[in-house]
């Protein structure tokens, strides 16, 4: 039996230069996936694996430091019973100048190759790992299945690799249908951020700890065995925070306080930890000052942002008088005629008076 863990697409070092959040966040998270790295490590020290298996995009080249390619060192230095395992991705490629070959690596650690696919035999473990490290931070086509071979079947046979399922990628394409022909026992992939098993012995772990609003949903490592040939893998939730996207429906007449209510009500996910971003629908009432509602909902989450896709309410008797003599009296009384309950005629009226009163002034 062994046991392992996948992870990849880490992003060491990111700097989270254009995201939403203010710049304290943007170091803080900096910090927090250093953190998140850290824990898998004690993770995999505490349940004892036989493998670490990084699939690439481990840290940023571009804002890595001889420093932080260190820290790494001696985080995988710690855990000198795990076999620590690297394919390189497109943004930590092993290239002339990588950091990967600026350090002396523990006897725990092995960072693949560029040229072709290499292997690594663990004789006590009966088993074989596959791997390529990126050269280039873009790989449009290749045979790099083709040089794996015949695989001896009578071990554990393990390929790790960065790479896009995809017809056509510049990130290294790879179909399901070549995988599977390697007849691999386990294939872990890196490169997708989001986490999916594609089949009992395919998953891309996605990253532990996500990285922006377009990276929703759970994140996390995958943990599994190998016993007698026979693979079990299973997604673990990891990260410290989740992004949240949702949708609050207003209508005119709620007040200042049961609109903060509503948002609150957001039952997804944790208020104190993750990033919301709430987008606002409906209609909302012309006196609710959204400046004041933000600062006001930051006192219990720990980061929102509200996206405003209302429309304003109009006082439709105060704007029937005043415009007794043109057009946008009749269009009001036209569109009353059609009936205000039907949500559709009502939002059509109020983007009507918009451009109307628009046009007036
Ligand atoms: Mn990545």
């Amino acid at each position: 039996m062994i046991k392992f863990i996948h992870t990849g697409d880490i992003h060491l070092g990111l700097k989270f230069n254009n995201v939403s959040f203010d710049r304290e966040k943007a170091i803080l998270r900096r910090r927090e996936i250093w953190n998140s790295f850290e824990r898998i490590i004690e993770y995999a020290k505490e349940k004892e694996v036989d493998f670490l298996f990084i699939a690439g995009d481990l840290f940023e080249a571009s804002y890595f430091t001889i420093g932080d390619i260190t820290r790494v060192r001696d985080n995988f230095s710690s855990i000198e019973d795990v076999n620590i395992i690297i394919s390189a991705g497109n943004h930590d490629y092993r290239g002339r100048r990588s950091l990967y070959d600026k350090i002396q690596w523990p006897n725990n650690v092995t960072i693949f190759g560029g040229q072709t696919i290499e292997k690594k035999e663990f004789n006590d473990l009966n088993t074989i790992i596959y791997g390529y490290s990126w050269e280039s931070n873009q790989i449009y086509e290749n045979n790099l299945l083709k040089d794996i071979g015949e695989i001896d079947k009578t071990k554990n046979n393990i390929l790790v690799l960065h790479g896009d399922i995809s017809q056509s990628s510049n990130y290294l394409p790879l179909t399901l249908q070549d995988l599977n022909s390697l007849n691999m026992d386990y294939i872990a992939l890196g490169h997708i951020h989001k986490p999916e098993i594609l089949a009992d012995n395919i998953a891309y772990c996605g990253c532990p700890e996500p990285l922006d609003f377009g990276e929703e949903g759970e994140r996390g490592i995958i943990e599994g065995t190998i016993i007698d040939k026979k693979v079990d893998i299973r997604f673990l939730p990891f990260s410290k925070r989740k992004f949240i996207v949702k949708e609050v429906e207003l209508d005119e007449n709620m007040n200042y306080l049961e609109i903060i209510e509503k948002i609150k009500e957001v039952s997804q996910g944790n208020r104190e930890k993750d990033f919301y971003r709430i987008s606002l629908k409906g209609f909302l009432n012309r006196n609710i000052d959204m400046d004041n509602l933000v600062k006001d909902l930051e006192d219990t989450f720990y980061h929102i942002e509200l996206i405003n896709n209302t429309i304003w309410d109009y006082d439709l008797e105060a704007l029937e008088i005043e415009n007794r003599d043109n057009i946008i009296y009749h269009y009001i009384n036209a569109m009353k005629e059609k009936g205000l309950d039907d949500p559709v005629v009502k939002r059509a009226l109020y983007l009507g008076l918009e451009v109307l009163l628009k046009g007036r002034e």
